[in-house]
């Protein structure tokens, strides 16, 4: 059985205080009502993490990730956060590739397999999302864009490497536009990559790998997308900045 993950991405939102009350929340009721085996992620802004860690300490259904980290290991790079200081205070995911990141700041496929190394390196877990813009789907594109993104930021990987990210599937159209890709558009494509990885890596690897969808995923299509065959959980966008409608869908699994 593949790993099913509902990970929460708060983008930037929240400040300190408000961040502190809506994990709490996602942990208390995590631990009333939660009853699978899934896991929670939840990726808060970088000056959140060391306090949302020393809060769910202990708790095994729920994890903290960051939503970048820098491509070098240390250095010059005045603002920025290491993926081994992340590690040092017990954030255990990464998201990387975010649409936000390669549309806003520029990250490319070159820069981000870079930042897969690093976070590898430093044992952080990277949910690694790809996808296609509007234009690339209406100009029959979306595959090869996928394709490529995968192959050139994570093919270089071993096998034992590649085992330890997590993808996320998350068309660039449903990105905070409210508009979701139907249960048929997101598992054509979850299995579009399950057989990209399967050939790269063998069925083991593509069979174990956690796939999930993104791209304004809420309590009420949740369950719907989430029975896909391919569809191994999602990456949550304005949804995780309420604690009921998160667990909502965190509770699909249950
Ligand atoms: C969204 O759902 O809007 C996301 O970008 C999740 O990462």
């Amino acid at each position: 059985m593949r790993k099913k993950i509902v990970a929460g991405n708060w983008k930037m939102n929240k400040d300190y205080t408000e961040g502190m009350s809506l994990f709490s929340e996602v942990v208390n009721m995590v631990n009333d009502e939660v009853q699978g085996q899934q896991e929670v992620v939840v990726c808060a802004p970088f000056v959140h993490l060391h306090s949302l860690v020393a809060l769910g300490k202990g708790n095994q259904k729920v994890s903290v990730g960051a939503q970048n980290c820098h491509q070098e290991e240390a250095g010059a790079y005045t603002g920025e956060i290491s993926a081994g200081m992340l590690t040092s205070i017990g954030v255990q995911y990464v998201i990387l590739g975010h649409s936000e990141r390669r549309q806003y700041f520029g990250e490319d496929n070159a820069l981000l397999a870079k930042k897969t190394d690093v976070a590898l390196k430093n044992n952080l877990k990277p949910i690694f999302c790809i996808g296609e813009t509007l234009q690339e789907r209406e100009s029959g594109k979306h595959f090869d864009i996928i394709k490529s993104q995968l192959a050139e930021a994570t093919f270089h990987l071993s096998a034992a490497d590649f085992s330890k990210l997590v993808i996320a599937y998350e068309p660039v159209w449903a990105i905070g536009t409210g508009v979701t890709a139907s249960s048929e558009q997101a598992q054509e494509v979850h299995a579009f990559i399950r057989k990209e990885i399967a050939s790269k890596y063998g069925e083991t690897v593509a069979e174990a790998t956690t796939i999930l969808y993104g791209g304004s995923c809420n309590p009420k299509n949740a369950a719907e997308l989430f029975s896909q065959a391919d569809i191994d959980g999602g990456l949550i966008g304005g949804a995780s900045l309420k604690s009921r409608d998160f667990l909502d869908i965190v509770k699909v699994f249950n």
